[in-house]
């Protein structure tokens, strides 16, 4: 899997760019402007097969023309930016000024904006004002400087490269503050990328981040350029009654034909991809928060109508327990008077944290029992949390580039794990983060896009909204706080939060503030921590444990390695905490003393700084047993070089005082037989008795939680075992599987029986709390192994529970075990849930999405079709995300005869004309490619060349499907 691979070209010095850059079209009036052009942006002007030429060439010629260049075949290729090439901004802007006239059919928007702009050194020589703005049109003789109208001479728009350049000498001296005005069409009807402003459902909203700003108005987009906003919204008052934009509003009014208006401002600079507005026909769920020092916070959520007021209770409920909990936690207060949420059918992503007027994904704000599982509940808990967070670790204090998204994203997804831990059962909530992260993460860290939490470089920085960046950055912060204690990451945070309120920062400005919290640490540790920032790849710690019964101790002889990766051949190792433990024989928890004079009664961390070291425990009874990298404390892959038995995996899984590894026992049991399958395809040998017995105890063990039992006997994903083995072939982990959950199913049939029976009879009243809900875990995946043994009661039991059951959760349990089985049952169960929730777009899509992650033989068949279903709608991002993502995730690599490959690269190319973020995020399950068997390598090849061949391909699907070449390539 090793491989290296080379960066695209770089240029030059400026100048050399300077002279030797040609744009596409508008090239005869461009020369006065152009000479002073930044190099980024000239460089995406630039066909790469030239780029040796100009390198070579001495860069003292005149100007070249269009017809001095012979014109490449190919299409160009799109320029990759750089984390070391970040500089400032040339101009500031720190007033924004827009008008929106919104006109009834989305067509024919005016945006009206007023710029106050300074240049940010007054001592350089004047520079051109470079401004982004993409899919708008210019009104003529609107743009003005200083209220005087700028004649065609003095500026470009360049349409093709989406910029709006104005010559210096069209500028008052730096120094000098200006207003530059503009006003431009838009056509938010028309807007399929779902960037910008757009319409969704009829309603008008916006989604600016990370740079969808600009297509609204031309503007210096990049997240260092802090502005305050004063914002007007015009529209008309029966058709969009409800106008919202960031901050207070400060009047209301009513205009001529039927029109409303209002006025908002936002007194806190912002970068503009915070800038929201809605306007639309919602119905609103009104509540309010007091803040710890006194002050009320009007609270909305707003929904589509009245019918669904009730289903964003739970939403509202989670907005107060986050802003109680950071105030706690974290000692934040929320500053503003007005929080709102509105909720949208049709969105990119999960939510957006704008300043005050958050915008939702509607999947994460409606809930009910009928219609959403504890899954749903539990998310909608933590996205809400999520965004509210963010309102200081994103908004309040941002980011310099969007190199330094982690900086953000890690920080809040490490918030909104611990505030969801706090509302409901910690350990389970920790495992099912690791889940994630191992599937995901590590999967990614492993493959052609690898990167680390602060990427290098990027083509398109949407496509770096990974769970490296997310879910390893949370790891990564999560370190930093295993390392300094509770309390001294408080006293890092306070730092953290009050030096750079008001801020544009980066990760650097993080470790040093908490760096700065913590002067008990040696430096030198932060030191060696900040490489985890620029450190790709998962890190492999081997622990070999070797106790010394005549001198009573153990030693644990550590290593780690960083295995090469894409664009890393090696790294420098790591600072790596690992929380451990030990248990006496009697199963009775046996302090940790590691020679300091102040055993640990509980666990303890150790940090594991060098390629190796070994850490000698004392007084360690005989027989003691240790249990390493408790609460999963790095994101690393644990391997144990001395030989851990069955026997051991079954003491940790009974008796480990850390809830997660008992759970990590319980899947390595599993995993390694699971692994034995596969590797033996025609003989697959029985579960042992102690495996057995083991997963027999946890069962029927009452100090147990109902939840962590379920989550014992949920095996680890298909995705996560692939990524355990080379040359793959999936069908082979499929039977692997299958067979686990048999022969386990088979084994504890009498046990599984009583449970399902007790906890049906038991169910009760809905309650979501984390009792109630492990109650449900627990009896559906009891009746997961029940079905695994193809026995037709418990068919005839799943269909009884899809027609009667009135919650969703065990509802869609027993669809999925169906979607799998070859039963009479199944065709009815999905035909008479479609029926009774057709109207109910969200339940819909879970119906599309159980469908396309059945395991079975004709899902591709199945799935073509429901791509013409009339409740499948491709220019809805969560449509394409269950039937499409679902199908590519779970199923695309299951045909032999690469069939699964042909579809999705048909469905890639289709979706990246409407939207190319969705197409791109479709596209990643490519990035499997060395995973597998040869065959399915060549197949996936195959398709790519073809994707990468279409024309006016996005830059987001072009950077993955070149990544994956590149990778087969270096292979
Ligand atoms: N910040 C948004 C994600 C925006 C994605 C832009 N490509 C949601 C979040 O992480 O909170
Ligand atoms: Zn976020």
């Amino acid at each position: 899997m090793a491989f290296v691979l080379p960066r695209l070209a770089t240029f030059g010095s400026s100048s050399l760019l300077a002279v030797r850059a040609f744009r596409i079209g508008s090239l005869s009036k461009s020369t006065c402007i152009r000479h002073r052009l930044p190099v980024e942006r000239i460089s995406s002007y630039v066909y790469r097969r030239h780029s040796a030429t100009m390198l070579d060439s001495t860069p003292t010629q005149a100007p070249v023309t269009a017809s001095d260049i012979d014109m490449p075949a190919s299409p160009p290729k799109p320029a990759v930016k750089y984390l070391k090439d970040y500089t400032p901004p040339d101009y500031t802007i720190s007033h924004t000024r827009l008008e929106f006239n919104i006109d009834d059919d989305g067509l024919d928007t005016r945006v009206h904006a007023t710029l106050t702009i300074t240049a940010r050194d007054s001592s350089k020589p004047a520079q051109p004002l470079v401004l982004d703005g993409q899919s708008l049109e210019l009104i003529p003789d609107s743009l003005k400087v200083s209220g005087n109208v700028l004649p065609e001479s003095a500026f470009e728009h360049d349409s093709g490269n989406d910029s709006l350049i104005i010559a210096a000498d069209a500028l008052p001296a730096p120094g000098e503050t200006f207003e530059l005005q503009s006003v431009v069409r838009i056509r938010p009807a028309k807007n399929t990328a779902l960037e910008g402003l757009y319409m969704t459902a009829g309603d008008f909203c916006t989604q600016c981040e990370a740079e969808g700003f600009r297509r609204m108005t031309f503007y210096l987009d990049r997240p260092d350029v802090m502005s305050k906003f004063n914002v007007r919204v015009e529209a008309d008052k029966t058709k969009y009654p409800v106008l919202l934009s960031n901050g207070n509003c400060l009047s209301r009014g009513e205009g001529k034909d039927g029109r409303h208006w209002a006025e908002f401002e936002d007194p806190l600079p912002k970068p503009c991809y915070l800038f929201a507005l809605v306007a639309g026909d919602f119905a609103c769920l009104r509540d309010s928060f007091t803040t710890m020092k006194g002050r009320n916070v009007a609270l909305g959520v707003y929904v589509k109508g009245e019918s669904e007021l009730r289903k964003c209770e739970h939403a509202m409920k989670s907005l107060k327990q986050a802003m109680k909990w950071d105030e706690d936690v974290y000692g934040l207060e929320y500053a503003y008077d007005v929080f709102n949420i509105v909720a949208v059918p049709s969105f990119v992503y999960g939510a957006m944290e704008n300043q005050t007027l958050n915008i939702f994904n509607s999947k994460y704000i409606l809930c009910s029992q009928e219609t959403a599982t504890d899954a749903d509940y539990n998310n909608v808990q933590g996205v809400v949390a999520h965004e509210y967070f963010h309102y200081r670790s994103g908004n309040r204090v941002t980011l310099n580039s969007w190199f330094q998204l982690s900086l953000k994203e890690g920080l809040t997804v490490m918030r909104d794990q611990s505030f969801s831990m706090d509302m409901t059962s910690a350990a389970v909530k920790r495992i099912a983060d690791v889940v994630v992260l191992r599937a995901a993460q590590f999967a990614e860290d492993a493959g052609p896009m690898a990167h680390p939490i602060r990427p290098k470089s990027y083509i398109s920085c949407n496509n770096f909204y990974t769970s490296t960046v997310y879910n390893k950055g949370a790891e990564v912060v999560r370190m930093l706080k295993t390392i300094v204690g509770s309390e001294g990451f408080r006293r890092g945070t306070d730092i953290y939060f009050t030096r750079n309120d008001g801020k544009a920062v980066t990760c650097e400005d993080w470790v040093q503030a908490i760096e700065d919290g913590n002067p008990q640490v040696d430096p030198a540790v932060f030191e060696q921590f900040r490489r985890w920032y620029s450190t790709a790849g998962t890190p492999v710690v081997s622990v070999e444990v070797v106790p010394d019964t005549a001198n009573g101790t153990m030693s644990l002889k550590c290593s780690q390695q960083i295995p090469p990766v894409a664009q890393q051949s090696t790294a420098e190792p790591l600072v790596i905490p690992l929380r451990i433990g030990l248990i006496s024989p009697d199963g009775s928890p046996v302090p940790v003393d590691v020679g300091d004079g102040s055993p640990a009664e509980g666990s303890r961390v150790l940090l594991l700084r060098g390629r190796e070291q070994t850490f000698v425990l004392q007084n360690v009874p005989n027989g003691s047993v240790p249990s390493l990298l408790r609460e999963f404390s790095a994101p690393v892959k644990l391997k144990r070089i001395d030989d851990v038995s069955e026997e051991e995996l079954a003491f940790l899984m009974a008796n480990d005082a850390d809830e997660f590894n008992r759970w990590e026992s319980g899947q390595k049991l599993i995993l390694d037989y699971v692994l034995r399958c596969i590797e033996s395809p025609g003989d697959f040998g029985s579960l042992s008795s102690v495996v057995i017995g083991a997963f027999r105890e946890t069962l029927c063990n009452d100090k147990v939680d109902n939840a962590l039992k379920g989550a014992v006997f949920t095996p680890p994903v298909e995705t996560y075992i692939i990524e355990q083995i080379e040359d793959t072939d999936p069908v082979r982990v499929r039977a692997a599987l299958k067979h686990f959950q048999m022969e386990l199913g088979k084994a504890l049939e009498t046990e599984l029986k009583d449970v399902l029976k007790t906890c049906m009879e038991e169910s009760g009243e809905f309650k979501i709390d984390p009792e109630s809900q492990g109650k449900r875990v627990l009896k559906n995946v009891a009746l997961r192994y029940l079905m695994a043994l193809g026995k037709d009661e418990t068919s005839a039991l799943c269909l009884d529970i899809v027609r009667s059951s009135s919650n969703m959760t065990d509802v869609r349990a027993a669809l999925v075990y169906l979607a799998s089985s070859s039963t009479n049952e199944r065709d009815t169960a999905f035909g008479e849930f479609y029926d009774k929730w057709k109207d109910d777009y969200l339940v819909v899509q879970k119906w599309l999405q159980i469908q396309a992650t059945a395991a079975r033989d004709d899902v591709l068949e199945n799935v073509k079709s429901l791509t013409q279903h009339p409740s499948y709608d491709q220019t809805v991002p969560n449509c394409v995300y269950a039937l499409i993502a679902g199908y590519a995730a779970w199923n695309v690599h299951m045909p032999s005869d690469g069939s699964g490959y042909k579809f999705l690269a048909d469905q890639v190319i289709a979706l990246d004309k409407i939207n190319a973020q969705v197409a791109s995020r479709v596209s990643k399950a490519f990035t499997k490619i060395g995973r597998f068997e040869p065959n399915r390598r060549s197949q996936m090849k195959s398709e790519l060349e073809r994707i990468k061949a279409v024309d006016s391909l996005s830059k987001d699907v072009y950077e993955v499907v070149n990544s994956c070449l590149k990778s087969v390539l270096y292979q």
